[in-house]
């Protein structure tokens, strides 16, 4: 052992000992438990980000504990390869996004090796291969002849000068990013995925997941959105049935028109001989809002001149065109009740249309909607045979009615969409499906797949270069010419099976059942919270659809779920004369503080006076970002990972802070100096629990009961921060504690081989060098520490004493004593004797091993 800690030396030899010996190679082992550890694989980007390092390091000290703890654990990782960036920056360097990428994972995989992360490189792959991508096109066109899968024409953001199909990030400002021409919408026909049809499961099976964050689930019961309610017709003349979807069928005889989707076929009918309401029409379907915006946005309409017959009460109201109705949710038309719906409210305002009040508060206070609808829930009036009914029973009652008369029925929704998976552009999976020249769509063939992406193409930023190349397309099937689909997947296919592909990397089908039977689901998964819905929901229903496939029999492939915080720094800018904002670089910002530490002055290196904006996430906008590579230069990877771990609990925000990487790098060299001074004194004996003295066992106790804490702190509570500080405290102790005896030495070599193999997760490389010194050998393969029971048991306990409520003294008594023998000392006790002096006891009072209160008077 060197006499300084040296990371520059230490590091770079045990990455080579794991790569050599390849220590984190895993394969099935039926008889021994496994544990599957994963952390959301990266996009390659070009650079690990400090956000990276954070999720991968929790994920390998997750592994590494429980490899400890015996189990088969596998910690895979990969490339989340396909996307839009690699284009952008593919048409910004004249190169193909493909080896833009390649060489982007080169550099990062050289970095995350850099970090000490235990993966299983053999399991390592790459979603932009063929090798991978084609078990996506096989499931989806299995997917495709079960009748999961359909083709729809929805709408697009569409350049008409460029003549192209933009994607939501190539929109500037409601104009195409390239030649600033206004985007369009244009309805095209693309491929969904039935994710609707499990909505129902993936909603009830939240319940399972104990091991996710609340907020996770309740994102996606959110984004889920199940509405109970009623479906029921209203008759247009001449048109036939209008069917509506309402959550409050209580307000049914409040109904005063009737809002349609400009989609909505009845509305092409009626604009057949209406040029206006052609027009208007055209004008709804190009302006793209999100659903958020729906709320707020300015209501418009028109009248179609059609009038709707009310269910129940015959009343005809007119039927407009409204641009807050969708077209995809419900049936794409309300029941307009404006007295009891803000929108419904605003638009009837807008247009002169009736307010017609059926709801009145259940507590008697009036109804007052001169300024809004009253939207609360109440008892019926105006509303004949169902007036003085609350919600539940006008529900069931017009439910029933509805039924009977076979205008209506109760119906569940859910706010949440078929999956459509089709993009416009280049840097994704070719989707496998072919169009013959009768017109008829047909899956690609699995003996025909993969439907290889041409990686060699010359990039001019706008189309994609397998539609720009119009020979691509061409194909036969059967026998008979046809041509691809040029388009490929969203991006969020690949990563909705990747974890179930680590089981079985090289398998001959999407994956094999019996390995992926062994090690899913996956007992932790470790992301970002910006994943909660999108990803995290796709990846369940991928689950779901590959157990209804028979590939595997669990119901979800995540049982635990950590999302870790974002990590901040220190923003600092200052404006320049065009009035912009200039951010500095923290590492090139000069700073004064105040006596408790707070920023006084920072300035740049051209001496401008900056702002400080405070710690925000670190980001490119805000120069803010900090280099992880850099500080494994400056303090090695342990120092690093330990910062990260110590600085805060995995799920909150990270604060970014150098002189806390530096506590963090002093910490290393204590324990290494503590490590180092004990082996140069020789081999120490073992200790003998009887011969300590009161002393030596407390010091010991203390031992295992960090022991039994940090054990803990990692598994069950997961709240790393704790489990490094209590190891810390424990450090402070041992290196003030004597060194005389020889059982001293015994207690201290228990110690410090139970910090090195309970720090080794988080610090490996030096803790593989300090096992080794205490003559060890690979601590890759020694075991978690136990603590002893009997160890942390006390035979002395310490009894505060009371005279009337006041602290009057201490006595310690064995741990065993009882009550009357603690009363008995108690009572004995001087101090006590001189306050009691003169009075009457009245009454003893005992608390078990930790206060003797008398009352006397
Ligand atoms: C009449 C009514 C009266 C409504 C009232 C609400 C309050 P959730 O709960 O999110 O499912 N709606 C139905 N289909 C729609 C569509 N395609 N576009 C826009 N709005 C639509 O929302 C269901 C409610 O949203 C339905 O209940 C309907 O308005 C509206 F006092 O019907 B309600």
């Amino acid at each position: 052992m060197q006499e300084q800690y040296n990371p520059q030396d230490i590091e770079p030899k045990v990455q080579a000992h794991w790569e050599k010996n390849k220590t984190f190679v895993v394969t099935e082992n039926p008889n021994q438990e496994k544990f599957y550890c994963l952390s959301m694989f990266p996009y390659p980007s070009g650079r690990l980000h400090m956000g990276h390092v954070r999720n991968y390091t929790i994920g390998d000290v997750v592994s590494r504990f429980q490899r400890l703890q015996g189990k088969n654990v596998m910690q895979p990782i990969g490339w989340d390869a396909f996307g839009l960036p690699a284009e952008n920056a593919a048409v910004k360097n004249k190169t193909a996004p493909a080896p833009w990428t390649y060489e982007n994972i080169e550099y990062m995989k050289n970095q995350l090796k850099l970090l000490g992360f235990g993966y299983d490189w053999n399991r390592e792959f790459a979603t932009c291969r063929p090798e991978y991508y084609r078990w996506e096109q096989e499931f989806f066109t299995k997917l495709y002849e079960k009748g999961l899968v359909y083709k729809k024409t929805s709408s697009v953001n569409w350049c008409p000068n460029d003549q192209t199909v933009l994607a939501n990030e190539q929109v500037e400002n409601g104009c195409c990013w390239r030649c600033d021409t206004p985007v369009e919408q244009k309805e095209i026909p693309q491929w969904f995925i039935k994710i609707t049809d499990y909505a129902q499961e993936l909603l009830d099976d939240l319940d399972n997941l104990d091991g996710w964050p609340e907020m996770v689930k309740t994102m996606q019961r959110n984004w889920i959105g199940r509405s109970e309610g009623v479906e029921l017709k209203f008759h247009v003349q001449e048109h036939g049935d209008l069917e509506v979807y309402t959550t409050r069928p209580d307000t049914l005889m409040g109904v005063t028109y009737v809002g349609i989707a400009a989609g909505h076929p009845l509305a092409a009918a009626a604009a057949k001989n209406n040029a206006e309401l052609a027009s208007f029409i055209d004008e709804c379907r190009n302006t793209k809002v999100a659903e958020a915006e729906l709320a707020t946005m300015e209501k418009k309409g028109m009248d179609t001149g059609l009038k709707a017959v009310h269910p129940l009460n015959g009343r005809e109201v007119p039927v407009y065109v409204a641009n807050f109705v969708l077209m995809d949710y419900g049936t794409g038309a309300v029941m307009a009740v404006p007295a009891h719906d803000q929108r419904d409210f605003e638009f009837a305002t807008k247009y002169g249309l009736d307010i017609l009040p059926v709801i009145q508060p259940a507590d008697g206070s009036g109804l007052d909607i001169s300024e809004a609808a009253y939207t609360e829930k109440g008892l019926l009036f105006n509303s004949g045979e169902f007036d003085g009914m609350d919600f539940q029973q006008a529900l069931d009652a017009i439910a029933a009615k509805l039924e009977s008369e076979d205008k209506g029925r109760k119906t569940v929704n859910f706010r949440l969409r078929d999956w459509g998976v089709s993009r416009q552009r280049y840097w994704g999976a070719p989707i496998p499906m072919v169009t013959t020249e009768d017109g008829e769509v047909h899956p690609v063939p699995a003996d025909q797949l993969p439907v290889i992406l041409p990686e060699d193409v010359v990039m001019d930023g706008v189309t994609s270069p397998i539609k720009a190349d119009k020979s691509w397309a061409e194909t036969t099937w059967n026998g008979q010419p046809a041509l691809r689909e040029t388009d490929t997947f969203d991006t969020f296919m690949e990563s909705s099976w990747y974890y179930a592909r680590y089981c079985s990397p090289q398998a001959d089908q999407i994956i094999d059942p019996e390995k992926a039977n062994y090690w899913l689901p996956a007992d932790q998964y470790i992301g970002g919270i910006e994943h909660a819905c999108m990803h995290l929901l796709y990846s369940r229903f991928f689950h779901k659809l590959l157990r209804d496939a028979g590939y595997v029999t669990s119901n979800e492939p995540f049982k635990k779920l950590l999302c870790q915080g974002m990590v901040l720094a220190d923003a600092f800018s200052y404006t320049n004369e065009k009035g912009g904002k200039e951010w500095i670089a923290p590492t090139d910002v000069t700073i004064t503080r105040d006596g408790k530490g707070r920023i006084t002055t920072a300035t740049d290196p051209q001496g401008h006076e900056l702002e400080h904006a405070g710690m925000i996430k670190m980001s490119k906008s805000k120069n803010n970002g900090i280099d992880p590579q850099e500080m494994v230069n400056k303090y090695g990877a342990d120092t690093v990972r330990l910062f990260m771990m110590f600085a805060s609990p995995a799920d909150m925000t990270l604060e970014w802070q150098e002189s806390g990487v530096e506590g963090a790098n002093r910490f290393l060299k204590r324990v290494w100096k503590a490590v180092r001074e004990h082996t140069l004194k020789g081999a120490a004996t073992s200790v003998s629990p009887q011969t300590l003295n009161a002393d030596q066992k407390a010091l010991r106790r203390d031992v295992h009961k960090t022991i039994a804490k940090v054990t803990d702190d990692i598994d069950r509570r997961q709240t790393f921060n704790t489990a490094i500080a209590a190891i810390m405290e424990l450090m402070n102790k041992l290196t003030k504690a004597p060194q005389t005896e020889e059982q001293d030495r015994a207690i201290l070599d228990e110690a410090l081989r139970a910090v090195v193999v309970m720090l080794s997760p988080i610090t490996p490389h030096i803790c593989f060098e300090m096992w080794q010194a205490l003559g060890e050998s690979d601590i890759d393969h020694s075991s978690w520490p136990a603590f002893d029971q009997k160890a942390l048991v006390e035979d002395e306990k310490l009894i505060v004493l009371q005279v009337n409520g006041k602290l009057r003294g201490k006595l310690t008594v064995a741990a065993d004593a009882t009550k009357e023998e603690v009363e008995n000392l108690g009572l004995e006790d001087e101090n006590v004797k001189k306050f009691t002096d003169g009075l009457t006891i009245r009454k003893v009072i005992y608390v078990p091993g930790k206060l003797l209160n008398i009352v006397a008077n």
